[in-house]
């Protein structure tokens, strides 16, 4: 049985949560209460040093990167369909996965941390930051989708599962693109039934 340690609004957590649906594996979540500072605590800091959500245990391997659980279950049930062997397909797997934790995942952060969860709170600065870069990066996945229903090609890999749990960030922020090759893109993720399972069930603040 492995454990995800998880937040509901965490896009990082569902995304493995949605690929373990996806595969039939057998998981407990354990959450971890981010607002109440329950990741700086020590039990936390113990299985997680950079006291972030997910941390993901397979008895005594621990995995901190969410996009690194996605590979390390790909490659330890043999998930050939979420993870391809062709190396051009996988080529163009490990890219979105790359630029979704280099460059989309940042924006998103920026947008949704001082919109949604901080509100009035928020940093307007880094909104506007977020803002401005989601409107140069949106056209680079809008062409990346151009032509083929999914990031890799004709089927569903990690790539779309992770990238489109950062769209649902957006769309929680009313900030998701409405360009059209992203909008056919993410109604077809979201249509995958563990990708609708990991959905938070409650709406952020
Ligand atoms: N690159 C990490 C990012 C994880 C991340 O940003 N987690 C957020 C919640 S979605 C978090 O734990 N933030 C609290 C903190 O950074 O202290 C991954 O892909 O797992």
């Amino acid at each position: 049985m492995y454990i995800l340690y998880n937040h509901p609004w965490s896009q990082h957590a569902r995304r493995i949560i949605a690929l373990m649906e996806e595969a039939g594996l057998e998981y407990e979540l354990r959450h971890v209460a981010l607002d109440k500072g329950e990741h700086m605590s020590p039990e936390y800091l113990a299985i997680n040093p950079d006291h972030q959500v997910p941390a993901f245990l397979d008895g005594d391997v621990t995995i901190c990167q969410s996009n690194a659980v996605l590979r390390y279950l790909c490659a330890k049930h043999d998930l050939e369909a979420w993870y391809p062997r062709d190396s051009e397909k996988l080529a163009r797997v490990e890219q979105w996965l790359d630029w979704n934790q280099c460059r989309l995942a940042p924006t998103v952060a920026d947008i949704v941390v001082n919109k949604v969860i901080l509100g009035e709170r928020g940093d307007k600065e880094a909104l506007a930051r977020g803002e401005k870069n989601l409107t140069r990066l949106a056209p680079i996945l809008e062409a990346g989708l151009e032509g083929r229903d999914y990031l890799a090609g004709d089927a569903p890999t990690i790539a779309d599962l992770s990238v489109a749990s950062n769209i649902t960030q957006l769309e929680m922020a009313e900030a998701a693109p409405s360009s059209p090759n992203i909008a056919a893109w993410y109604q077809r993720v979201s249509a995958i039934d563990g990708f609708a399972k990991s959905m938070p069930k409650v709406q952020m603040a």
